[in-house]
């Protein structure tokens, strides 16, 4: 099964801030598909809820160094 959540993602002024985000969450285990939008702000994240949570896909994006707050 897989699982799709949308993350605000707050602070990012470029390209290669979303890039960054986007691949963090790629490398996360259990993430089979993460694209970050630049101009929305936004993060659709899908993955495998036996392996990894939401709340470990936000963490991950705040280690990144950006603010993560959860749409759905
Ligand atoms: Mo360039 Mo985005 O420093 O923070 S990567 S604006």
């Amino acid at each position: 099964t897989t699982q799709i959540c949308r993350i605000l993602v707050k602070g990012m002024t470029c390209t290669t801030c979303s890039s960054t985000v986007e691949s963090a969450l790629r490398a996360i285990r259990g993430v089979n598909r993460a694209q970050v939008a630049l101009a929305t702000e936004e993060a659709e994240v899908h993955y495998d809820p036996i392996i990894v949570s939401h709340e470990q896909v936000m963490k991950t994006i705040e280690e990144t160094g950006f603010e993560a707050i959860l749409i759905s």
